[in-house]
């Protein structure tokens, strides 16, 4: 194992490169059986270098060719080049032009960073260290330069050459050869570098942006899956008009090229003018792809688009800020997909997702900041919390400087910043500049790691006429934080009278409240409400306006008079939430559920079902029990997952079994003939629907279990056909196996479609499930080299199936680590990806603490990668 403080990089240490790269002329000789790299860097020394300062610059595996100083073949003496890099120990002080040369092997590429093919494709991964892995380079987000880039490849084996910017010449090169030269005129950063060759099909469109400039689009994939690109190619257009109306930003080239690749570490990546994407974030067609598919590609296409300009023309000064463009660019796609659909279920769905991932991330031992101060891996860094919660910080500013501030302090952000890389201070300062407010103690969000927790005490007084909320924030201590500071808390808020309409206050005193917005900045506060004539009903943290665990100890029956009659409808799905998850741990704890409140709680999901004002989408998502990790989680340690699966499956039968008449009707009600369209109110229909059926078979409802086999088999779509097998499997049904069958039999030959497949198996409750993944494994043919098929299998098991994967046999954690061990070999980012599903150990009951704690004991001794170690040896600290 590595020590604690080798290649730890400090955000303190950070200092400008003595020397810049202006500009990079780059030459690939792509042949089948190797790549030639040759690179022309103009350097300069910035202002102060000393002479006799050397220039280090960055590499990872090169092996250098040849070297050279305006022409000048240098002496050995000159330059020292290794494993990790190439020092010119004394360049000159001047303008000069650095030329080497290197020969890659993309073929054997497969950390799938750098250049590396991908189904015959040649493509490439920069962010946020595989450049050095192209060619000797500084490295670093702060070096922004212009790129021109000239590609040769054999013109059968790839008669498409892409590269950022736009394409400026081509030809025959002999020899079955051809080129291609692309220009980028913007300067950036090396993150942003892409290239593709290769032999592909693409769909073309265009776009013209509000001051009239007409934007060549394509999209490019393998040949056949064409018509597989037209939702992502709508999905452009759709985010490209929304940015110049939401944030006045236009696109800023003449092409915009998407290529989707089958082999790719994460979901998309938004170099210049030439993004590359996940196949399975760009294809969809009904038969295949589900409405959640339709919704990711909407939202990643958006996203890798927004950072255009959150991103690239506004880039980071160094990694630590990477929350700078990402937690930004979530805010973007998240306001995009709540403008273009339903913002109410958006919220919910983001929330939901906040809780299941970034929540236990921060309360665990893999907790850190969305500004981190120190990293040994960066590529661990690309987290839920830099992107989630990153995106919570930013909508808190919205919602303290209200959309107009927020989008005077972006103006601002843009203009002072456009062309340039910069830090978190710059964007605060940004908004407080332009709204003259002070954002000093509001920056703590990015510097302070765990999730705060906010109780909140309540009295009335009847006599007085008044209404107080006594408020009190608090955080735990994480992982090389101690103590922790008070944070500036929006709380949206309103309170409700008797017959549940608005009701109003003469007047308020005791923390700042604006309208209906408490900002609590300190420790505690107590607000007190005057002239109050009832005792109201106060509806806390509307539309969950800060990411924090919410403890208001409410009655059931104020939660379920929330649920029918509050006008955010962000808490009216909370409030049901919460009733379930209250009557759930107490069970858990040994304090069973009494049948009234079951019936109360059963009576008010019925009303929501049968509401006329509530749209499917919502309802789809109320009629629900918090999952069995939020339930582990408010139960927060000594955690017996068995005891809590069967204590939501009983209590899931409990509340929908009497609401068995209700749901069959709607899911009938609900069928339709109309041809698929992913549009929201059909994806609110089909969820819906395919929500009653799950309740069916959750409640164990009479000829349930046939129904989902109906529909499995009958199904006019993915969707439809997923969730019939999706919660057939989950309940274990006898016909699910048949189902699973039929499903690989049919879809097998889709490798996207697999991974469904793969997904659903290894989510599977049930014993024997290990045993299973481990044969699929084992198939000679199961390629292991293919992220999505990997994280579809072994990601799904680690994060999703506790029961099974937190088995007290410890079963689960060490098929887990042994895969883990193997996979570090071939791709230690899908390795290291899957190691965190530990983060959950250290709140286990002790039989599984300790087999948790044995199985990442028995990684330790092996060799590992720099990226699992970093893992690991965080997991173990706690
Ligand atoms: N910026 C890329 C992520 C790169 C991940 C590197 N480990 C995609 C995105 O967030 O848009
Ligand atoms: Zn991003």
């Amino acid at each position: 194992m590595r020590t604690e403080t080798e290649h730890t990089i400090y955000l303190k240490d950070y200092a400008p490169s003595p020397y810049r790269i202006v500009s990079v002329d780059l030459d690939f000789k792509i042949l089948v059986e190797n790549t030639r790299v040759r690179a022309l860097l103009t350097v300069e020394p910035i202002e102060g270098t000393a002479p006799g300062t050397p220039l280090v610059l960055d590499g990872d595996g090169l092996v250098l060719g040849s070297i050279a100083i305006d022409g000048a073949p240098l002496m050995l003496s000159d330059y020292a080049a290794n494993d990790d890099g190439l020092t010119l120990f004394e360049p000159p002080l001047r303008k000069f032009v650095l030329e080497t040369e290197v020969t890659l092997q993309p073929e054997n590429n497969t950390k799938l960073m750098g250049l590396y093919r991908s189904s015959g494709t040649w493509c490439t991964q920069c962010e946020p260290e595989g450049f050095r892995r192209i060619t000797y380079y500084l490295d670093r987000p702060d070096n922004l330069a212009v790129f021109k880039v000239r590609m040769t490849a054999p013109l059968d084996v790839a008669p498409v050459l892409l590269a950022n910017g736009n394409l400026v010449d081509t030809g025959d090169a002999g020899d079955g050869l051809h080129y291609a030269v692309w220009e980028d005129p913007f300067p950036k950063p090396a993150y942003l570098f892409a290239l593709v060759a290769g032999d592909l099909g693409s769909i073309t469109d265009s776009f013209t942006t509000g001051s009239g400039r007409k934007v060549d689009l394509a999209i490019y994939c393998s040949h056949g899956k064409e018509a597989q690109c037209l939702w992502a190619m709508d999905s452009l257009k759709r985010s490209m008009a929304w940015d110049e109306r939401r944030f006045g930003l236009e696109y800023d080239l003449d092409v915009f090229n998407i290529v989707a690749v089958s082999d790719f570490n994460f979901g998309a990546m938004e170099n210049k003018g030439l993004n590359i994407f996940n196949d399975r974030l760009v294809f969809a067609k009904p038969d295949t792809a589900t409405d959640g598919d339709y919704d990711g590609i909407e939202r990643v296409i958006a996203h890798e688009y927004f950072h255009n300009w959150t991103g690239n023309r506004v880039t980071c000064r160094d990694w630590f800020q990477l929350c700078l463009k990402e937690g930004l660019t979530v805010y973007r796609d998240q306001e995009f997909t709540s403008d273009e659909r339903s913002r109410a279920v958006k919220r919910i769905s983001d929330v939901v997702t906040l809780r299941r991932a970034q929540f236990p991330e921060d309360g665990g031992p893999l907790a850190h900041p969305p500004r981190p101060d120190q990293y040994r891996e960066i590529n661990n860094f690309y987290t839920t919390t830099v992107y989630e919660k990153g995106a919570e910080i930013v909508r808190m500013l919205a919602t303290l400087l209200g959309e107009a501030g927020f989008r005077k302090g972006m103006d601002l952000y843009f203009e002072r910043h456009d062309g340039s890389a910069t830090t978190i201070e710059a964007f605060l300062a940004a908004f407080a500049d332009a709204n003259g407010v002070n954002l000093d103690q509001f920056k703590t969000w990015y510097l302070q790691a765990g999730t705060p927790k906010l109780s909140v005490d309540e009295s009335y007084d009847a006599e007085k006429q008044t209404y107080t909320l006594k408020l009190k924030q608090e955080t735990l201590p994480t992982p090389g934080q101690a103590t922790k500071q008070a944070l500036v808390l929006p709380i949206k808020f309103g309170l409700l009278g008797p017959n549940g309409s608005p009701m109003g206050w003469s007047g308020v005193s005791g923390a700042e409240v604006r309208g209906e917005l408490i900002v609590l900045d300190g420790a505690t506060a107590e607000v007190t409400f005057t002239g109050i004539a009832n005792r109201p009903v106060a509806s806390l943290l509307r539309g969950f306006s800060a990411p924090v665990v919410l403890d208001s100890q409410s009655s059931q029956e104020d939660q379920l008079f929330l649920a029918r009659h509050d006008s955010d409808p962000f808490n009216r799905w909370q409030a049901l939430q919460d009733v379930g998850m209250a009557l759930a741990v107490a069970a858990v704890k040994g304090t069973p559920w009494s049948d009234a409140s079951v019936t109360a709680l059963s009576q008010a999901m019925g009303d929501t079902l049968g509401s006329e004002t509530l749209d499917d989408a919502f309802k789809a998502l109320a009629l629900n029990i918090p999952d069995e990790q939020s339930i582990g989680r408010e139960i927060g340690r000594d955690i017996d997952p068995d005891a809590i699966h069967l204590v939501r499956n009983a209590l899931l039968r409990a509340v929908f079994e009497p609401l068995a008449t209700q749901l069959l009707a709607t899911y009938n009600a609900l069928a339709s003939t109309a041809p698929y369209s992913p549009d929201a109110a059909s994806t609110g229909r089909r969820a819906l629907r395919n929500r009653t059926l799950g309740l069916l078979l959750a409640g164990e409802a009479a000829g349930a279990q046939v129904l989902a086999a109906q529909q499995y088999a009958g199904a006019g779509n993915m969707t439809d056909r997923m969730a019939a097998l999706a919660s057939s499997t989950y309940a274990n049904t006898p016909e699910s196996l048949g189902m699973l069958a039929d499903f690989r039999a049919r879809f097998g030959g889709d490798p996207l479609v697999l991974d469904k497949w793969l997904a659903v198996t290894a989510a599977a409750p049930r014993d024997g499930v290990i045993d299973e993944m481990k044969a699929i494994l084992a198939d000679p043919s199961f390629p292991k080299t293919n992220p999505n098929r990997l994280r579809s299998l072994v990601a799904t098991f680690a994060m999703n199936n506790i029961t099974q994967f937190a088995r007290a046999d410890g079963a689960g954690f060490r098929f887990v680590t042994e895969f883990v061990a193997e996979v570090d070999k071939i791709n230690p980012q899908v390795a290291s990806r899957v190691l965190t599903g530990f983060r959950i150990w250290p709140m286990l009951d002790a039989p599984r603490r300790e087999a948790a704690k044995a199985a990442l004991s028995g990684l330790q001794g092996q060799s590992l990668s720099r990226n699992v170690s970093d893992i690991l040896t965080r997991m173990l600290a706690s």
